[in-house]
């Protein structure tokens, strides 16, 4: 028997930062909540949502994930793109959750069920000099995180992505800002600082810990080669966006001359867009998002087409992306054959433990995803009044001489 899509609500809040969760009621008044958070674009998801999606939906099957998938993708002639395909997530989210409900079973039990105990996360490790950036991956380390990413300031530069300045985290960082602060880049500074801050980090840390870090795309493929090379005695678990993820090719280039481990993938909409990287196995991690992705359908058929070329998934877990994105990518985390490793930047912000409710455990540096039917997490309507949208951008980079450069 159809159980008929009767409402979609679309939320905008900002508890530390700006969200857009989405809200799919039935017929018979079970409800489900996805994330369509697009971190600078974040009202024209709105728009999408409220005026194009919408009222294509109501009245359709709400047990048809599938098929509305389809419908939102192959259905329309404007395919593809973060906007869309941010849309697309909060529904198909959404209707998981509410898959869940009605089954009575959480959204990995769904899946296929447990293929380990718990999901490794990483942690972020930042600092305004390379002591300090040590200190706080002891601190991780002690606190019982297996594996920290690290980033630390560029000396003579005044800002460096990754690093929390004199901000207490990155929802005070990165939450409100009303006009996009520009940020320089110096690739030779960068170079004299994170080959150092990796070999005084193996010295200081170990062996045995994971080590991870994010170029954010800064580098030109051949520079990025270079790092790579340069990188390897320290054999980090990854190295993240070490160029631009627009040209697939490069990764090729930057594979032939080094064997640290690629990763890619945060800007990524669909498979369509890693599908080469994964096929040729130019890289080892792919770190697309369900929230930028189309939601848990997009990113099984990612992690699905990867596990067949050995790659493994290690979703965004950056703090735009809400904890309903963090809750889906944990149930498909503790399924999915080829997972690798989530990143991690904390759950204990009082704002947003006010706005979403989840009963999701960290212990020793990994978690485990609620047992509750659905996602297993809520969205508490009447608390996200209390924070509204706030019009706020990521920065903008430019080299020392005014070029712009990729942030
Ligand atoms: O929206 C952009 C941020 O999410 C991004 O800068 C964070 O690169 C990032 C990461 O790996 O967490
Ligand atoms: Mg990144």
């Amino acid at each position: 028997m159809a159980v008929k899509i009767s409402q979609i609500q679309v939320f905008v809040c900002s508890p530390g930062r700006n969200f857009v969760t989405v809200k799919v009621t039935t017929e018979d008044g079970t409800t489900g909540i996805g994330d369509a958070t697009l971190n600078g674009r974040e009202m024209a998801v709105v728009s999408c949502l409220e005026q194009h999606i919408a009222p294509c939906l109501i009245g359709k099957d709400a047990q048809n994930i599938e098929d509305i998938w389809q419908y939102l993708y192959k259905g329309v002639y404007w395919r593809k793109g973060p906007v869309n395909m941010a849309a697309i997530a909060g529904i198909d989210m959404a209707l998981w959750d509410i898959k869940g409900k009605v089954a009575g079973l959480p959204v990995h039990q769904l899946l296929g069920g447990k293929s380990r105990t718990g999901v490794t996360l990483y942690a972020h490790g930042s600092g305004q000099c390379i002591d300090s950036t040590l200190s706080k991956a002891e601190h991780l380390i002690n606190q019982g995180f297996r594996a920290v990413r690290l980033q630390t300031a560029i000396p003579g530069l005044t800002a460096t992505y990754g690093v929390l300045g004199d901000k207490k985290d990155y929802f005070e960082l990165q939450g409100n800002r009303p006009l996009p602060p520009e940020e320089p880049w110096c690739t030779q500074k960068y170079f004299s600082v994170v080959v150092e801050l990796f070999r005084q980090a193996r010295k200081r840390l170990g062996e045995e810990v994971h080590l991870l870090h994010d170029v954010h795309s800064r580098l030109t493929p051949i520079e990025a080669a270079r790092l790579g090379k340069l990188l390897e005695p320290y054999h980090l678990y990854f190295l993240e966006d070490a160029a631009i993820a627009e040209n697939q090719n490069s990764y090729q280039l930057i594979r032939h001359h080094t064997t640290v481990p690629l990763a890619i993938g945060e800007t990524y909409n669909t498979l369509w867009e890693c599908k080469d990287l994964i096929q040729h196995q130019w890289i080892d991690f792919i770190r697309t998002a369900a929230t930028h992705a189309g939601g848990l359908t997009g990113l099984r058929k990612i992690t699905e087409f990867a596990n067949v070329f050995d790659v493994r998934i290690a979703p965004h877990g950056a703090p735009d992306l809400s904890p309903v994105c963090f809750a889906t990518h944990l149930h498909i985390n503790i399924w999915a054959p080829n997972f690798g490793i989530q990143e991690f930047v904390g759950l204990d912000n009082p704002q947003l433990n006010e706005v979403f409710t989840h009963d999701i455990r960290v212990e020793n540096g990994m978690a485990l995803p609620s047992d509750l039917p659905g996602l297993g997490i809520s969205f508490n309507e009447d608390a996200a009044k209390k924070y509204p949208y706030k019009r706020s951008y990521l920065p903008v980079s430019r080299l020392e001489d005014g070029t712009m450069w990729h942030w």
